[in-house]
């Protein structure tokens, strides 16, 4: 998700950070490609020109002007603009403590609606609620058979009545009937076009007037780009919007959308759905979704991923210590070992910081071999080593090396790279926002500039931060090191 514009963004900010000064008119040309990023992924020409006009106004003030290093500074504008552009924050359903809730959703035809009506009533369920799904898709038959086999699958009441034609009765009676049971939450599954008409917004109008939601969701299929825009204007025209649901961010959506759809509505993006399946939902973060668009990645959704996935005991004892900075090749192998029961590598390395710049270079296949490799060499290791690994010496390592069935250097680079990851967990335990993300830049850049010796051991493991003379030698030997091998591929 986001590649193409994650590209473009690291494209326009590599260009800025080789430049001493930043001037008007070198920035400019970085602001320029950034624009044209967003409107390649489809964002709104509206929301571009207003999410450009604050970055500008920002970038192009005293601050930045007499700032020693411009590019942070910009990566920095521009995160924190694509935080207020998406946000605010507001993953709330604001159900009523007592009584049934209505959340009504909406938006055009094959935009996830049923599905993520499922997907909610799932969490509410979850959640201890006694949802109930209502089949106000009258179209098509097969849509009520569709949301009747959902509600089978995830053990959840759907309210449908045969033969009907009209939707607003439905409802209604869905709300009656709501009322005799003791069922909380309803969900109206309503009708979708292809395309916005005046009879679809009609009825919805109707429904919306006689049933009175509490919430109206706005479905929005990320992957539709422009037509995502065009269509959140007309619904949320029609109907107040509470908050939209943005899905299908788990193919190759641009992304877009998400810059579009808060400044179009005025309603909070709620929830995105990742998958077809009914746990496939996750809250919206502006400020992830803004870390992802630069290519800092979603360490924060991994983490929560894997909450779900794995013991929480042992994640939480390793929070803490991440917190604290101690960082051992137990931890090492533990993350490796979560990642791997995760999903498909591809995926896992998009969410790592500073790994979707590496991620086209690398054969995926010979990746999960690595993988593998890794965890033989750990094992290989006795508990102190793990637990200390400035033990590994030269002949601790042969060792090793035999006992997993690899080559000496194979442990001496697992090492390096085990090094490299702890000085970056050690440097972004102590940080705040700034400091995070220029640590995750000097990793993108190390990795980018060198991705042969992928995690070259980092000079300062004090935690001691580069002065920027120091910075600006280190990237001059990396640009040079980088010179050596093209003309050596030559
Ligand atoms: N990959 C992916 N597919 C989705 C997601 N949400 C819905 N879909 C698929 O999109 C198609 C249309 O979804 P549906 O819920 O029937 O749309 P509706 O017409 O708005 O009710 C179905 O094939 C769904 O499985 C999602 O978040 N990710
Ligand atoms: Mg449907």
């Amino acid at each position: 998700m986001f590649e193409s514009l994650q590209n473009k963004l690291s494209e326009a900010f590599r260009h800025l950070s080789g430049k001493a000064v930043l001037t008007e008119s070198n920035m400019k040309e970085g602001l320029t490609m950034i624009q044209n990023a967003l409107l390649e992924a489809d964002a709104g020409y509206e929301a571009v020109k207003a999410f450009m006009a604050r970055v500008q106004e920002k970038a192009l003030g005293e601050k930045v002007l007499k700032s020693l290093r411009p590019s942070d500074q910009l990566v920095k504008i521009v995160h924190e603009e694509l935080i207020q552009f998406m946000g605010p924050v507001d993953n709330d359903l604001h159900l009523k403590r007592s009584g049934v809730s209505i959340i009504m959703m909406c938006g055009l035809q094959g935009s996830g609606k049923t599905t993520t009506t499922g997907k909610l009533a799932r969490m509410l369920k979850i959640r201890g609620r006694k949802p109930m799904l209502v089949a106000a898709d009258l179209q098509r038959p097969a849509a009520v058979r569709q949301l009747q086999v959902l509600g089978e699958q995830i053990g959840i009441p759907v309210y449908a009545e045969e033969g009907e034609q009209n939707p607003v009765k439905v409802c209604n009676d869905a709300v009656k009937e709501a009322e005799k049971t003791d069922c909380d939450v309803l969900i109206l599954d309503t009708a979708g076009r292809l395309h916005i008409d005046e009879a679809l917004m009609d009825e919805l109008k109707k429904i919306e007037s006689q049933c009175n939601p509490d919430q109206v969701y706005l479905v929005v299929d990320a992957m539709t780009g422009q037509d995502a825009v065009v269509s959140a204007k007309a619904f949320n025209d029609a109907l107040a919007l509470n908050g939209v649901i943005l899905t299908k961010l788990d193919g190759d959506a641009r992304g877009g959308a998400a810059l579009s759809m808060r400044h179009i509505s005025g309603a909070p993006i709620k929830f995105m759905g990742v998958g077809e399946q009914m746990d496939a939902l996750e809250e919206f973060h502006p400020d992830r979704m803004a870390g992802r668009i630069l290519g800092m990645g979603d360490i924060l959704t991994l983490v929560e991923t894997a909450q779900r996935e794995f013991d929480q005991d042992e994640l939480r004892q390793q929070e803490e210590r991440m917190k604290k900075g101690e960082f051992t090749f137990d931890d090492f192998r533990r993350m490796m070992n979560q990642t791997r029961r995760l999903g498909p590598l591809g995926k896992i390395l998009g969410m790592i910081p500073g790994m979707g710049a590496i991620k086209q270079m690398m054969d995926m296949d010979v990746a999960e071999n690595e993988m593998k490799k890794l965890g033989g060499i750990i094992d290989s290791m006795t508990k102190k080593e793990r637990a200390n690994p400035d033990l590994i010496d030269n002949s601790r390592k042969k060792r090793i090396a035999a006992g997993a069935g690899v080559g000496v250097n194979e442990v001496s680079e697992i090492c390096k790279q085990f090094g490299a990851m702890a000085s970056i967990m050690k440097k972004m335990s102590g940080l705040g926002m700034g400091g995070k993300m220029q640590a995750m830049q000097e990793l993108t850049r190390q990795m980018t500039t060198n991705p042969q010796a992928r995690l070259a051991k980092q000079k300062g493991s004090t935690g001691k931060r580069l002065t920027p003379a120091e910075r600006a030698k280190q990237r001059k030997e990396l640009e040079r090191e980088l010179k050596r091998k093209r003309r050596a591929e030559k």
